[in-house]
């Protein structure tokens, strides 16, 4: 395949679907630039001076890591003199990040997780960026959370890079998913993958078994059957993978099939489950959509669901279509 830059890709996307205008262009342009800079800054690891912990805690009560508000701080700096966002909302703050005045604001709501998996950091093992575009309500000058608040099904586009071997950036605005392998020597994203299909049918399945004594009888019911592999009701045999980075684990899934599930669990009944809605979730349910998978709550389409809140938790079920159909109609029987 000749090499496409992204930016190339993005050119030719633009002549093919009206809504790519020049602003979510340029957006998705300098999200993938800033996720060049964070991909170097993790590569540097010990060596960069930004491992271990921030002393500080993010708005969900959690010791962030230095390389945390490094990629949460880079991501703000890239986005907001472009004057394409009206406002930006990160799992790193508690409130959207205003575009400064002395900046034109845009049509656009950009949502991220700017390192997913960052446990993982001082480990050495693959962590992420999750972003989401959303449309500013017309009308709309200075965005409170409450403009944020849109049903995933409205988002333009959505994407991830993981920070693995190679650095990958995967992108869907709505007409496939697409994935862009980071050149480094020329410091470019170059296309690598075209509309990326998720096998309807899978073996491997996703999840953190310490959990398992406080699942729901459904959920039991499930990982049973798929543990008892071949001499069970499925017929045959599974296999387990569990990154405990939700971007590698979903790229894994998006790349070779697979169900990946964090369901909540009866450990602390008032948690609907441990990831977001808005940054986490959301956007992967687009991705994993596009590429021909289901993605649900375990109750319903997760791209259906009306956020409440900003930081909004849920359980997410994503992934072979067939796998996450079972596994949603045992919670609805
Ligand atoms: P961190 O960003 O705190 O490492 O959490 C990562 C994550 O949100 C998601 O990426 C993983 O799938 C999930 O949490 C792992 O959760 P467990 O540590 O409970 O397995």
């Amino acid at each position: 395949m000749k090499h496409i830059s992204l930016t190339r890709f993005l050119i030719e996307e633009q002549r093919e679907h009206q809504h790519l205008t020049a602003d979510l262009r340029l957006l998705i342009e300098v999200v993938a630039r800033a996720c060049k800079a964070i991909s170097i800054a993790v590569g540097k690891g010990a060596l960069g001076g930004v491992l271990g912990s921030a002393n500080s805690e993010n708005v969900q009560g959690e010791v962030q890591k230095k390389l945390d508000v490094l990629s949460n701080d880079i991501l703000l700096e890239a986005n907001e003199w472009g004057g394409h966002l009206a406002a930006i909302a990160s799992e790193e703050m508690d409130l959207p990040h205003a575009i400064p005045h002395r900046y034109p604001k845009g049509e656009y709501l950009l949502l991220f997780d700017p390192l997913d998996g960052s446990s993982n950091i001082d480990v050495n093992v693959s962590v992420g960026t999750i972003f989401s575009v959303l449309r500013c309500p017309d009308g709309v000058t200075e965005p409170t959370s409450r403009d944020f608040l849109q049903p995933g099904a409205r988002q333009l586009a959505a994407g991830y890079a993981v920070y693995g071997p190679s650095t990958i950036l995967v992108l869907t605005i709505g007409a496939g998913v697409y994935s862009f392998t980071l050149d480094r020597e020329v410091g470019s994203f170059v296309l690598t993958g075209r509309n990326l299909r998720i096998p309807e049918e899978t073996q491997e399945f996703a999840i953190n078994m310490s959990n398992q004594r406080h699942w729901e009888a459904p959920m039991q019911r499930y990982i049973g059957e798929l543990l008892a592999g071949s001499k069970g009701p499925r017929g045959k045999d599974f296999n387990m993978r569990w990154v405990a980075s939700m971007v590698a684990d979903v790229h894994r899934i998006l790349t070779r099939g697979g169900i990946f599930i964090y369901p909540r669990d009866l450990k602390d009944p008032g948690k609907p489950g441990r990831l977001r809605l808005m940054y986490e979730a959301n956007p992967m349910a687009f991705i994993v959509e596009q590429a021909g998978g289901a993605a649900t709550t375990g109750r319903e389409r997760l791209l259906d669901v009306i956020p409440g809140e900003l930081h909004q938790r849920v359980p997410v079920f994503l992934g072979s279509k067939s796998e996450v159909e079972r596994v949603t109609a045992y919670h609805l029987g």
